[in-house]
């Protein structure tokens, strides 16, 4: 009966185990994988219903610690069999003054790194207009003021989230995987999002990852693409149920098979 009812505990943390990796999936140190979407995106600046981005990824940005303002904010990704999308949700920027503030998101699509960008490299950077500018390079810097590549769309707006009540910068971007040639599955990736404030030389900067350097791409992230939805909560519940369905089924076979008495 101990034997049995230890076998229970184990295959209960087996399945916690397994629920752990399974919410755990979509960032391993430096690398997010990114998951097929299941609910639509209508790109406009913010959330345009509540479960919009409830199947991405969230990265948490990371402070900078470069000055004394502390920067928050999120970046939410997934993907379908054509596009990234991409949602920025920069909480602790509430006021446009436009002074420094930009949300930016960098690519690498060849995932050939460099400490300076190369041709393939792609940023896109959201000003604090909420104009946008892509940019690409060519001979070690960034080449401003290039046109937006046809399909990809960004919009920008001053919203409300779940993360911030408060209106604040969100933007969200479609970029097709067209505009990419002879892209990896996994990529290099950065993001940056940063405000400033008339008057006053603080500016604040979240990042992902943390210390990565805007024109090094060898000091960026990496986005994989995962061919399958992140799992429904339901899903993981299957999962315990299944395993604890299956160390019953064993417990009561093995009760059965013992000599009696
Ligand atoms: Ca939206
Ligand atoms: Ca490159």
């Amino acid at each position: 009966m101990r034997k049995a009812f230890i076998s229970v505990v184990i295959l209960i943390l087996i399945a916690i185990m397994q629920l752990t990796l399974m919410t755990a999936q979509g960032y391993s140190g430096s690398q997010i994988l990114l998951p097929l979407l299941t609910k639509p995106v209508t790109v406009d600046g913010k959330w345009t219903a509540a479960d919009e981005w409830s199947d991405a990824v969230v990265i948490t940005l990371i402070n900078c610690n470069c000055s004394s303002v502390t920067a928050n904010g999120y970046l939410y990704a997934k993907h379908d069999p054509s596009n990234f999308y991409f949602l920025i949700d920069f909480a602790s920027s509430t006021v446009l003054d436009g002074q420094h503030d930009n949300m930016d998101v960098f690519l690498d699509p060849l995932h050939n790194g460099g400490t300076v960008p190369q041709s393939d490299d792609r940023v896109f950077v959201v000003g604090t207009s909420g104009g946008v500018m892509n940019v690409g390079a060519g001979v070690s810097q960034w080449s401003l003021n290039n046109p937006l590549p046809e399909g990809v769309k960004v919009v920008f707006s001053m919203a409300g989230s779940s993360n911030r009540a408060q209106p604040h910068e969100i933007v969200e971007f479609m970029v097709p995987f067209s505009m990419f040639s002879g892209m990896q599955s996994t990529i290099g990736f950065s993001v940056a999002a940063g405000h400033g404030s008339v008057g006053s030389s603080e500016f604040s900067l979240a990042l992902w990852p943390a210390n990565r350097q805007r024109d090094n791409p060898s000091t960026w992230g990496e986005v994989a693409m995962s061919s399958t939805p992140i799992p429904e909560f339901s899903s993981v519940w299957s999962v315990i149920a299944a395993t604890l369905l299956v160390s019953v089924t064993l417990t009561w076979s093995r009760r059965r098979a013992s000599p009696k008495g």
